[in-house]
């Protein structure tokens, strides 16, 4: 039985044309540097990003994670949003594996951080205190409601960095979506900052990976401590394949699940007991607070949608999180919003 899985853009599974590029992939033994696949999609990736180089990650988690453990020593900190996916729901892994501590700032209703209150987070030369190394930003910001991280907030917060001597990494796992919605190329939200990951296994329906981007340096160092984290994949370039489609078709569509992403917003929004809890969506992400009174069992929705094969996420006590995909049709829409009317009789 087919389901419409609203539960996260990760569940995407590639598309024919990536089955075939997979199939057809020239590879080689990628920890010697000798997959041309991966190398092509390495600096496809870098290019588009404006950067030096990219680096094929296995995951979002773990370009993050390389991120901050090639810009910090133990004991040093980072100034990220207490929304923020890393924060979050990266295992914390910062601190479990590279001793490295989180100063969270309050995300603001947009998504950003304040710049004074980051200015007055950063750390002096008392001796008490960790030494402030570094800022994250996650755009699209996904807790937030998906929503996107403006170039002009960009470059002001790396003027910021700049000035505090503080590295900037972004957290893009979705920054496709953001320069889609935005309407600029992708470089206009990542050439400011020092380094960047973004996912091809997300909205983009590659299986598997991630491409952590930076300068020349960064790149090696990161390189290293991926082969130490046990991320030296060999002939990876079968999943390189996949993330070239990516790059090359995918990226091109996303504004299709932006749309349908406002179209349940709207028609789902105007039901009693249902209102949009993280406003209208900017990209694919639809959040919903449900009212107590109309749901007391909020589980009880979680299975009349199943029993219709529907798939719902969760992010709150009393939230739902619909995430829209390549996988998700126009009429795969209509059958949610009209499943959604019949759910309050
Ligand atoms: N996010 C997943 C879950 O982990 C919550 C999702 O369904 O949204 N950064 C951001 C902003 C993300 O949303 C995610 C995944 C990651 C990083 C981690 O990517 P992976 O899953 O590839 O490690």
């Amino acid at each position: 039985m087919k389901y419409i899985d609203l539960r996260s853009d990760t569940v995407t599974v590639p598309t024919d044309e990536m089955r075939a590029a997979m199939a057809a992939a020239e590879v080689g033994d990628d920890v010697y540097g000798e997959d041309p696949t991966v190398n092509q999609l390495e600096s496809k990736a870098a290019a588009l990003m404006g950067m030096e180089q990219g680096l094929f990650v296995t995951s979002g988690t773990m370009g993050n994670l390389l991120a901050i453990l090639t810009t910090c020593q133990r004991g040093d900190e980072v100034i990220m949003g207490q929304y923020g996916h890393t924060f979050l729901h990266e295992v914390g892994g910062m601190s479990a594996l590279g001793g490295i501590f989180a100063n969270t700032l309050p995300n603001q209703k947009d998504g950003t951080l304040d710049l004074e209150m980051i200015s007055q987070a950063v750390r002096g030369t008392d001796i008490h205190e960790p030494r402030t190394k570094m800022i994250i930003v996650e755009n699209t910001q996904n807790q937030c409601g998906g929503l996107v991280i403006s170039s002009g907030y960009m470059w002001e917060l790396s003027a910021l960095a700049k000035k505090k001597g503080l590295a900037l990494h972004i957290d893009g796992a979705r920054i496709f979506n953001a320069a889609v919605a935005l309407g600029c190329p992708v470089d206009a939200l990542t050439a400011m900052a020092d380094s960047v990951t973004f996912c091809l296994s997300k909205g983009l329906c590659a299986p598997v990976g991630s491409v952590l981007c930076g300068s020349e340096d960064f790149i090696t160092k990161a390189r290293r401590l991926r082969k130490m984290l046990g991320g030296g994949m060999r002939q990876a370039g079968v999943l390189a394949a996949a993330g070239i489609v990516s790059l090359d078709k995918m990226t091109k569509r996303l504004e299709e699940d932006h749309a349908r992403a406002t179209r349940l917003a709207d028609a789902i929004s105007k039901i009693p007991g249902f209102s949009l809890s993280k406003g209208k969506p900017q990209t694919n992400m639809v959040f919903l607070e449900v009212a107590e009174d109309i749901f007391p069992n909020f589980d009880v929705l979680k299975e009349r949608l199943e029993e219709e094969r529907i798939l719902i996420g969760f992010s709150g006590e009393r939230e739902v999180r619909l995430v829209t995909h390549y996988w998700i049709h126009d009429e795969d829409v209509e059958h949610i919003i009209a499943t959604w009317e019949n759910l309050v009789d």
